[in-house]
C-alpha cells in the first residue's frame, strides 16, 4: 500500500475521510472482536503472560523519527497491544475492584473520548455540566444527604477522592491553611480503621507536611504539620470493622497529647475483607468531638442501589462527605470516581483560585455556579460522567438493584461451595459482608498437619503466589492473594461482574486447586 508519509494528510491532527474512515472502521471491528466479544469469551485467555523482558522483545515499542511505513502496521501495533493485555472484561478476571464490560457504559465512554471534552467551564462542556449536576444530585439523593443537597466532584481515582475529603475537613477546622498552609498549625491528627484504604496516609503526606523547626527544637517543641504519621489506625474486629472503643481512646489521647484531630474516615467495603465499619457508632463519636466524618464507600457504595442490601451502610446520611467509585461494584468503565458532600460551598472555599483567564466572573451566564472547575484541584478533567449517567438511563435504579442482587447471590453461593470444599479450603472471613471473599487453598500435603503451628502457616503463606504465578502462566484467570495484619498469604475473590455465574465459580475453585496440587 501507499507508504503512510507519503499522504501529505499523515502528520494533522483531524480525522481526514480519505485517510482515516477505513481505519477507524478496521479499528472499531478490531475492539469488537478482540475485547468485546470473541476476545472475552471463557475459552479463550486472560491473560497472554511473558515477563518484562520477553516482552519488551516481542512488542515494537520503539519511537523513531520516521512515522510507520502504513496504517496497516498501525493497526497491527493495536492488535499486538491488545494481544498481551490483561482482559479485564473476561469473567476470569477477578483480580481486582473493578471488572467487567457494560455495553452502555463503554460505548457512553467511547462518546466522551470522542468528543474530548474538559469538564471545567460551562462554555467549553454545557451538556457535561448539566449532567454531572443531575447525577451527583441522585447520588446524594441515594446517600441519604437531606433533599439530596451538598456538591459532589468527579475525581481521578478513589484516592483523590479521599484526598478532597482531607482537603475540605482541614480546611473546615482551619480555614486559615488555605492561605497559610500548615505553617504554625498544631499537629493535625485523622482516624481510619486499621484495614482502610492507603490512599488517607498518602493524602495526608500530599497535603500537608511533618516537621519540626529544626533538629534542635524536636525535643523542646511539639511536631507539626500533617503526615502518614497522624493517619491514626483504629483496631479493627474479627469482621474487619472498626471498633468504637477504640477509637475513643484515641481521641482522647491525642486530645491529651494537645494535638488537633479533625476528621475520622470510616469505611463502608474494606479493599481486602470487604468490611463495613458501623458508620452510625462513628457519627455519634464525631458528633461528641466536633470531628469531620468522611465515609470511604469506594467499594461499597454500590450496594445504595439495592434495597436489600443498602443496610450495609446504615448511618451514611450522617457523614459530612463519601467517596463512592460506580467503576468498583456497579462496573462503569475505569475510571468513574466521585466525591459527594453535604455542603454545598465547602469545595469552592477550599480550593477556588479564580484564575481569571478561565473562570472570568463577568460572563454572560452564571458562572459561578455552572463553572464547576475551580472547586477541583485538577484542571483538565475528562466527562467521566456520561458513561455512568448512560448506563444509569439505560438500568434505571432498578436495573442497578438487580445487578448488585446477582452479584451478591453469587457470592453468597461461592461462600457455601468453599465451606463444601472443606478441607481444601478454609474460608478466612466465614461471613464476609461484601462480593469479597477470602480464603485459603491447603494443598494434600499440608492437611495433615497441625494448624496451629507456626510451620503450617509458613509453608501456607507460599503457596498462594506459587498457584498464582501458575495460573498467570496458564492464563487461566486472575485472582489476588495478600497478607493482611497477623494473616498469612491468602486469596480474594471478588465479584462485581454480573457476568459472573454459579458455574465460573465452580471452575475459579477448581483452577486453584489444579494450579496448586502439590
Ligand atoms: N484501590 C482499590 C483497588 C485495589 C484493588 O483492586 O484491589
Amino acid at each position: 500500500g501507499e507508504e503512510l508519509q507519503d499522504n501529505p494528510l499523515y502528520y494533522k491532527t483531524f480525522p481526514s475521510k480519505d485517510l482515516h474512515e477505513k481505519f477507524f472502521h478496521d479499528v472499531f471491528d478490531l475492539i469488537l472482536k478482540e475485547a468485546m466479544f470473541e476476545g472475552v469469551q471463557r475459552d479463550k485467555l486472560v491473560v497472554r503472560f511473558k515477563l518484562p523482558e520477553n516482552l519488551e522483545k516481542i512488542l515494537h515499542l520503539k519511537l523513531g523519527k520516521k512515522p510507520v511505513k502504513s496504517q496497516e502496521d498501525l493497526l497491527d501495533l493495536l492488535k499486538e497491544v491488545m494481544k498481551y493485555s490483561v482482559k479485564t472484561g473476561h469473567p476470569y478476571f477477578i483480580n481486582q475492584l473493578f471488572s467487567g464490560l457494560d455495553p452502555y457504559g463503554i460505548c457512553a465512554e467511547w462518546v466522551a473520548s470522542a468528543l474530548n471534552s474538559s469538564v471545567y467551564t460551562y462554555e467549553v462542556a454545557p451538556v457535561f455540566t448539566l449532567m454531572e449536576l443531575e447525577v451527583f444530585e441522585k447520588m446524594r439523593d441515594m446517600v441519604g444527604f437531606p433533599r439530596g443537597q451538598g456538591d459532589g466532584l468527579f475525581c481521578p481515582g478513589g484516592s483523590m477522592a479521599n484526598g478532597y475529603a482531607i482537603s475540605v475537613a482541614r480546611y473546615r477546622k482551619r480555614p486559615e491553611v488555605k492561605e497559610r498552609g500548615l505553617c504554625g498549625m498544631k499537629e493535625m491528627v485523622i482516624f481510619v480503621s486499621e484495614d482502610c484504604h492507603y490512599s488517607f496516609k498518602k493524602l495526608a503526606s500530599f497535603q500537608g507536611h511533618y516537621y519540626c523547626y529544626y533538629l534542635i527544637l524536636c525535643f523542646t517543641l511539639p511536631p507539626k504539620g500533617l503526615g502518614m504519621k497522624n493517619v491514626v489506625g483504629i483496631k479493627v474486629d474479627h469482621k474487619g470493622k472498626m471498633i468504637i472503643e477504640d477509637l475513643v481512646d484515641k481521641i482522647e489521647i491525642s486530645i491529651e497529647k494537645g494535638q488537633d484531630p479533625f476528621m475520622v474516615a470510616a469505611t463502608a467495603g474494606t479493599t481486602v475483607l470487604g468490611a463495613f465499619d458501623p458508620i452510625e457508632e462513628v457519627a455519634k463519636v464525631c458528633q461528641k468531638y466536633e470531628l469531620y466524618l468522611h465515609v470511604d464507600a469506594a467499594w461499597g457504595g454500590g450496594a445504595l442501589m439495592s434495597p436489600k442490601y443498602r443496610h450495609l451502610l446504615k448511618g451514611i446520611e450522617k457523614a459530612d462527605s463519601v467517596t463512592w467509585n460506580p467503576h468498583k461494584l456497579l462496573c462503569a468503565p475505569q475510571q468513574c470516581s466521585t466525591f459527594l458532600i453535604k455542603d454545598s460551598d465547602v469545595c469552592t472555599q477550599t480550593h477556588a483560585t479564580k484564575a481569571t483567564y478561565l473562570f472570568q466572573q463577568d460572563k454572560f451566564y452564571d458562572a459561578a455556579y455552572y463553572d464547576t472547575g475551580d472547586k477541583h484541584v485538577q484542571c483538565g478533567r475528562r466527562a467521566d460522567v456520561l458513561k455512568f449517567w448512560f448506563m444509569w438511563k439505560a438500568k434505571g435504579s432498578e436495573g442497578f438493584a438487580a445487578h448488585i442482587d446477582h452479584i451478591f447471590g453469587v457470592a453468597e453461593y461461592c461462600v457455601q461451595e468453599l465451606r463444601s470444599r472443606s478441607p481444601a479450603f478454609q474460608l478466612l472471613l466465614e461471613e464476609p459482608e461484601c462480593t469479597n471473599i477470602t480464603f485459603w487453598y491447603i494443598p494434600p500435603s499440608l492437611r495433615d498437619m497441625n494448624n496451629k503451628s507456626d510451620e503450617f502457616w509458613e509453608k501456607l503463606h507460599k503457596v498462594a503466589p506459587k498457584i498464582k504465578e501458575a495460573m498467570m502462566k496458564r492464563g487461566s484467570m486472575m485472582i489476588t492473594y495478600q497478607p493482611l495484619r497477623n494473616y498469612q498469604n491468602f486469596f480474594r475473590l471478588v465479584i462485581q461482574s454480573s457476568e459472573v455465574t454459579k458455574e465460573d465459580i465452580k471452575y475459579f475453585l477448581d483452577e486453584i486447586e489444579n494450579c496448586g496440587k502439590d
